[in-house]
Protein backbone atom coordinates (compact mmCIF):
# COMPACT_ATOMS: atom_id res chain seq x y z
CA UNK A 1 0.00 0.00 0.00
CA UNK A 2 2.81 2.67 -1.23
CA UNK A 3 0.10 5.48 -0.47
CA UNK A 4 -1.13 4.59 2.94
CA UNK A 5 -0.20 7.39 5.40
CA UNK A 6 1.15 6.14 8.68
CA UNK A 7 -1.59 4.86 10.98
CA UNK A 8 -1.01 6.30 14.47
CA UNK A 9 -0.21 3.94 17.05
CA UNK A 10 -0.53 5.08 20.62
CA UNK A 11 1.41 2.24 22.91
CA UNK A 12 4.18 0.46 25.38
CA UNK A 13 6.12 -2.60 24.99
CA UNK A 14 3.45 -4.62 26.32
CA UNK A 15 2.11 -7.75 25.42
CA UNK A 16 -0.72 -6.32 24.57
CA UNK A 17 0.98 -3.26 23.00
CA UNK A 18 3.49 -6.37 21.27
CA UNK A 19 0.03 -7.68 19.31
CA UNK A 20 -0.26 -4.37 17.20
CA UNK A 21 3.51 -3.86 16.45
CA UNK A 22 3.78 -7.84 15.12
CA UNK A 23 0.95 -7.06 13.06
CA UNK A 24 1.69 -3.53 11.66
CA UNK A 25 5.13 -5.39 10.58
CA UNK A 26 3.68 -8.47 9.28
CA UNK A 27 1.36 -6.50 7.03
CA UNK A 28 3.43 -4.17 5.90
CA UNK A 29 1.78 -0.52 6.74
CA UNK A 30 3.45 1.92 7.34
CA UNK A 31 2.76 3.30 11.14
CA UNK A 32 4.43 5.57 14.07
CA UNK A 33 4.65 4.25 17.03
CA UNK A 34 4.16 7.13 20.32
CA UNK A 35 5.08 6.13 23.37
CA UNK A 36 2.50 5.91 26.17
CA UNK A 37 4.53 5.53 29.33
CA UNK A 38 1.82 4.00 31.19
CA UNK A 39 3.56 3.79 34.03
CA UNK A 40 4.28 7.60 34.47
CA UNK A 41 0.40 7.94 33.95
CA UNK A 42 0.52 8.86 30.52
CA UNK A 43 -2.50 6.84 29.77
CA UNK A 44 -4.45 9.64 32.05
CA UNK A 45 -3.73 12.29 29.43
CA UNK A 46 -7.03 13.66 27.89
CA UNK A 47 -6.03 13.62 24.25
CA UNK A 48 -5.38 9.32 25.06
CA UNK A 49 -8.15 9.17 26.67
CA UNK A 50 -10.50 10.64 23.93
CA UNK A 51 -9.33 7.27 21.65
CA UNK A 52 -9.05 5.08 24.59
CA UNK A 53 -12.05 5.80 27.59
CA UNK A 54 -10.37 2.63 29.13
CA UNK A 55 -7.16 4.35 29.96
CA UNK A 56 -5.23 1.28 28.48
CA UNK A 57 -3.18 0.94 25.36
CA UNK A 58 -2.63 0.21 22.76
CA UNK A 59 -4.60 2.20 20.47
CA UNK A 60 -4.24 3.59 16.92
CA UNK A 61 -5.76 6.50 14.50
CA UNK A 62 -5.78 5.59 10.86
CA UNK A 63 -6.06 8.26 8.84
CA UNK A 64 -7.92 6.85 6.02
CA UNK A 65 -10.14 4.65 7.38
CA UNK A 66 -13.05 2.43 6.15
CA UNK A 67 -14.65 5.09 4.32
CA UNK A 68 -11.46 7.10 3.83
CA UNK A 69 -11.99 9.70 7.06
CA UNK A 70 -9.86 9.12 9.90
CA UNK A 71 -10.71 6.16 12.40
CA UNK A 72 -9.78 5.91 16.07
CA UNK A 73 -9.81 1.93 17.95
CA UNK A 74 -8.72 0.67 21.04
CA UNK A 75 -8.90 -2.77 22.39
CA UNK A 76 -5.94 -4.84 20.76
CA UNK A 77 -8.66 -7.24 19.48
CA UNK A 78 -10.59 -5.01 17.57
CA UNK A 79 -7.34 -3.61 16.17
CA UNK A 80 -6.31 -6.80 14.55
CA UNK A 81 -9.57 -7.21 12.92
CA UNK A 82 -9.70 -3.60 11.53
CA UNK A 83 -6.43 -4.17 10.34
CA UNK A 84 -6.95 -7.65 8.86
CA UNK A 85 -9.64 -6.69 7.26
CA UNK A 86 -7.49 -3.36 6.52
CA UNK A 87 -5.03 -5.55 4.33
CA UNK A 88 -6.63 -8.54 3.60
CA UNK A 89 -4.17 -10.65 5.23
CA UNK A 90 -4.16 -12.87 8.44
CA UNK A 91 -7.29 -13.57 8.52
CA UNK A 92 -9.14 -15.94 6.27
CA UNK A 93 -12.03 -15.13 3.70
CA UNK A 94 -13.96 -18.33 3.98
CA UNK A 95 -16.73 -17.96 6.95
CA UNK A 96 -15.51 -21.43 8.15
CA UNK A 97 -11.85 -20.54 8.90
CA UNK A 98 -12.87 -16.67 9.65
CA UNK A 99 -15.15 -18.08 12.62
CA UNK A 100 -12.54 -20.58 13.41
CA UNK A 101 -9.69 -17.81 14.19
CA UNK A 102 -11.82 -15.18 15.38
CA UNK A 103 -13.00 -18.17 18.25
CA UNK A 104 -9.30 -18.34 19.37
CA UNK A 105 -8.82 -14.43 19.19
CA UNK A 106 -11.90 -14.14 22.14
CA UNK A 107 -10.43 -17.23 23.67
CA UNK A 108 -7.60 -14.81 23.84
CA UNK A 109 -8.69 -11.80 24.48
CA UNK A 110 -11.21 -13.21 26.95
CA UNK A 111 -8.77 -15.68 28.71
CA UNK A 112 -5.11 -15.82 28.13
CA UNK A 113 -4.35 -12.17 28.63
CA UNK A 114 -6.66 -11.54 31.86
CA UNK A 115 -5.53 -14.42 33.35
CA UNK A 116 -2.22 -14.77 32.78
CA UNK A 117 -2.03 -10.91 33.30
CA UNK A 118 -3.43 -11.27 36.97
CA UNK A 119 -0.46 -14.30 37.18
CA UNK A 120 2.09 -11.68 36.61
CA UNK A 121 0.36 -9.44 38.83
CA UNK A 122 -0.22 -12.06 42.04
CA UNK A 123 3.43 -13.69 41.25
CA UNK A 124 5.58 -10.59 40.27
CA UNK A 125 3.60 -6.66 41.69
CA UNK A 126 1.42 -7.31 44.65
CA UNK A 127 3.00 -6.04 47.98
CA UNK A 128 1.80 -9.21 49.75
CA UNK A 129 2.52 -13.28 48.57
CA UNK A 130 -0.74 -14.33 48.78
CA UNK A 131 -0.77 -18.13 48.21
CA UNK A 132 -4.53 -18.05 47.39
CA UNK A 133 -4.22 -15.55 44.45
CA UNK A 134 -1.06 -16.76 43.31
CA UNK A 135 -2.32 -20.73 43.01
CA UNK A 136 -5.60 -19.66 41.26
CA UNK A 137 -3.83 -17.81 38.76
CA UNK A 138 -0.67 -19.93 38.40
CA UNK A 139 -3.25 -22.92 37.69
CA UNK A 140 -5.32 -21.12 35.68
CA UNK A 141 -1.97 -20.06 33.42
CA UNK A 142 -1.07 -23.59 33.23
CA UNK A 143 -4.55 -24.60 32.44
CA UNK A 144 -4.64 -22.27 29.47
CA UNK A 145 -0.88 -23.27 28.12
CA UNK A 146 -2.76 -26.77 28.21
CA UNK A 147 -5.56 -25.70 26.02
CA UNK A 148 -3.26 -24.43 23.38
CA UNK A 149 -1.23 -27.04 23.58
CA UNK A 150 -3.58 -30.05 23.09
CA UNK A 151 -4.97 -27.40 19.74
CA UNK A 152 -1.49 -27.48 18.50
CA UNK A 153 -1.24 -31.41 18.62
CA UNK A 154 -4.11 -30.76 15.95
CA UNK A 155 -3.62 -27.73 13.88
CA UNK A 156 -0.17 -25.89 12.60
CA UNK A 157 -1.41 -23.00 14.24
CA UNK A 158 -3.87 -21.69 16.19
CA UNK A 159 -6.84 -20.26 14.40
CA UNK A 160 -5.99 -23.26 11.91
CA UNK A 161 -4.13 -24.50 9.27
CA UNK A 162 -2.44 -20.69 8.89
CA UNK A 163 -0.66 -18.18 10.49
CA UNK A 164 -3.05 -15.67 11.58
CA UNK A 165 -4.29 -12.66 13.94
CA UNK A 166 -5.26 -15.47 16.37
CA UNK A 167 -1.49 -16.41 16.60
CA UNK A 168 -0.11 -12.77 16.75
CA UNK A 169 -3.06 -12.37 19.96
CA UNK A 170 -1.71 -15.35 21.79
CA UNK A 171 2.29 -15.22 21.43
CA UNK A 172 3.58 -11.60 23.09
CA UNK A 173 1.68 -13.16 26.06
CA UNK A 174 3.72 -16.55 26.18
CA UNK A 175 6.82 -14.79 25.72
CA UNK A 176 7.19 -13.83 29.92
CA UNK A 177 5.96 -17.88 30.97
CA UNK A 178 8.52 -17.53 33.48
CA UNK A 179 6.82 -15.02 35.12
CA UNK A 180 3.48 -17.15 35.07
CA UNK A 181 4.74 -19.84 36.75
CA UNK A 182 4.95 -21.96 33.58
CA UNK A 183 7.72 -24.16 32.10
CA UNK A 184 7.66 -24.30 28.28
CA UNK A 185 8.62 -27.54 28.06
CA UNK A 186 5.75 -28.90 29.76
CA UNK A 187 3.94 -28.15 26.43
CA UNK A 188 5.81 -29.55 23.51
CA UNK A 189 3.62 -28.63 20.63
CA UNK A 190 2.97 -25.32 21.68
CA UNK A 191 7.07 -25.05 22.18
CA UNK A 192 7.70 -25.91 18.86
CA UNK A 193 4.71 -23.20 17.17
CA UNK A 194 6.33 -20.80 19.78
CA UNK A 195 9.61 -21.23 18.88
CA UNK A 196 8.60 -20.92 15.22
CA UNK A 197 6.41 -17.65 15.72
CA UNK A 198 9.44 -16.22 17.30
CA UNK A 199 11.73 -16.88 14.54
CA UNK A 200 9.46 -14.85 12.35
CA UNK A 201 11.54 -11.73 10.80
CA UNK A 202 8.19 -9.55 11.33
CA UNK A 203 7.78 -10.94 14.80
CA UNK A 204 11.52 -9.93 15.92
CA UNK A 205 11.14 -6.06 14.73
CA UNK A 206 7.43 -5.98 16.57
CA UNK A 207 8.64 -7.05 19.88
CA UNK A 208 11.90 -4.64 19.35
CA UNK A 209 9.01 -1.54 18.96
CA UNK A 210 9.77 1.00 22.22
CA UNK A 211 11.63 -2.41 23.90
CA UNK A 212 14.08 0.37 25.28
CA UNK A 213 11.66 1.87 27.06
CA UNK A 214 10.45 -0.45 29.13
CA UNK A 215 11.14 -0.63 32.65
CA UNK A 216 10.08 -2.55 35.63
CA UNK A 217 7.61 -1.61 37.98
CA UNK A 218 9.01 -1.19 41.38
CA UNK A 219 8.61 2.23 42.37
CA UNK A 220 5.60 3.26 44.40
CA UNK A 221 5.00 6.51 42.13
CA UNK A 222 4.01 4.06 39.07
CA UNK A 223 2.42 1.43 41.71
CA UNK A 224 0.11 3.64 42.63
CA UNK A 225 -0.59 4.90 38.80
CA UNK A 226 -1.37 1.18 37.99
CA UNK A 227 -2.79 -0.29 41.20
CA UNK A 228 -3.50 2.19 43.51
CA UNK A 229 -5.44 5.16 44.13
CA UNK A 230 -4.44 7.46 40.54
CA UNK A 231 -6.10 4.03 38.82
CA UNK A 232 -8.86 4.21 41.21
CA UNK A 233 -9.85 7.33 42.65
CA UNK A 234 -10.11 9.40 39.65
CA UNK A 235 -12.99 10.59 37.84
N1 LIG B 1 -8.15 -5.62 26.63
C1 LIG B 1 -7.17 -4.59 26.41
C2 LIG B 1 -6.14 -4.63 27.51
C3 LIG B 1 -5.12 -3.54 27.36
C4 LIG B 1 -4.22 -3.44 28.59
O1 LIG B 1 -4.42 -4.12 29.61
N2 LIG B 1 -3.22 -2.55 28.51
C5 LIG B 1 -2.34 -2.30 29.64
C6 LIG B 1 -0.89 -2.58 29.24
S1 LIG B 1 -0.68 -4.24 28.65
C7 LIG B 1 -2.43 -0.84 30.04
O2 LIG B 1 -2.45 0.02 29.18
N3 LIG B 1 -2.47 -0.54 31.34
C8 LIG B 1 -2.51 0.81 31.82
C9 LIG B 1 -3.55 1.02 32.88
O3 LIG B 1 -4.30 0.08 33.20
O4 LIG B 1 -3.63 2.13 33.40
C10 LIG B 1 -6.52 -4.80 25.04
O5 LIG B 1 -6.32 -5.97 24.68
O6 LIG B 1 -6.21 -3.82 24.35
Amino acid sequence: MPDQAPIDVYTWPTPNGHKVHIMLEETGLPYRAHAVDIGRGDQFAPEFLAISPNNKIPAITDPAGPDGQPISLFESGAILVYLAGKTGQLLPKTDRARFEVLQWLMFQMGGVGPMLGQAHHFRMYAPEKLPYAIDRYTNEARRLYGVIDRRLEKCAFVGGDDYSIADIAIFPWLRSWQNQGVVLDDYPALKAWFDGIAARPAVQRGVQVLADRRKPITDDKSRDILFGKSQYERR
